[in-house]
């Protein structure tokens, strides 16, 4: 199955368009090797077509948003980002896909060595927020049992489109046990934290000592998380 991914070249926008890079460059080897390869994260995100996950990766890797979809963009590439979490580099290779989000359509191995999942809906679409209890099935089913799984509720700067309340999502968040935020692709509303919030997680299930206390990453999400700004 590997074959059929797409190594992405650091710092690219993660796009492949007909399978081929957008940088057609190739992975750096040499800074590859700076990194513990321990501290290299598979990160996913998944969700229905059309609800921002390219956006969202874009607007984290390069702080720009695009209008206008990627519908472009077919097949399943990384991004790699580094992170600096309280001094300790981390290492995300965020995965995205298009045109593989009907349910089920994901193979196995998309989700198998994920440590860590964005599983987006989109606060204008009823739809990709209903989906959102399949999607979580499938990754009960496919995803490892300790997968980092942060829900978002994206394009929060749509007001007045708005289909879906915070607090819906804020509750089926709770009753599934993830954390939840809701994020801007397009302003950027918490989409640093989204990715900086995962990578927290990451390092401190890794380096955590015994006696350390245990991060939780709902409660630090619900901290440092800004408020969509509206009555929703
Ligand atoms: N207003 C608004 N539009 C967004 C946002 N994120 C994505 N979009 C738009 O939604 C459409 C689908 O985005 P895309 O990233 O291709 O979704 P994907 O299929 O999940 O990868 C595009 O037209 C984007 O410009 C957002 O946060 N706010
Ligand atoms: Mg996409």
């Amino acid at each position: 199955m590997s074959d059929h991914y797409i190594k992405m070249v650091q710092g690219g926008g993660g796009m492949i368009v007909n399978g081929i890079s957008h940088k057609e460059g190739m992975m750096e080897e040499e800074e590859e090797k700076e990194f513990d390869q321990q501290m290299i994260h598979k990160t996913i995100l998944v969700g229905d077509s059309g609800v921002g996950k390219t956006s969202l990766l874009v607007q984290f890797d390069q702080h720009k948003f695009q209008p206008g979809s990627f519908s472009a963009t077919v097949g399943i590439g990384f991004t790699n980002k580094v992170v600096d979490v309280d001094g300790t580099k981390v290492k995300l290779q965020i995965w995205d896909t298009a045109g593989q989000e009907r349910f089920r359509s994901i193979t196995r191995a998309y989700y198998r060595d994920a440590q860590a999942l964005l599983l987006l809906y989109d606060i204008t679409s009823k739809s990709s927020f209903d989906n959102i209890r399949a999607w979580l099935s499938e990754i009960r089913e496919y995803a490892q049992d300790d997968v980092v799984i942060m829900l978002l509720g994206n394009k929060a700067d749509s007001t007045q489109e708005r289909r879906v309340r915070r607090e819906d999502g804020e509750k089926l968040a709770k009753d599934h046990g993830v954390a939840f935020m809701e994020t801007s692709a397009k302003t950027g509303m918490n989409v640093e934290l989204a990715f900086m919030a995962i990578a927290r997680d990451l390092k401190n299930k890794q380096t955590r000592n015994p006696n350390d206390p245990k991060f939780c990453l709902e409660e630090y999400v619900d901290q440092e998380k800004q408020k969509s700004g509206c009555c929703g």
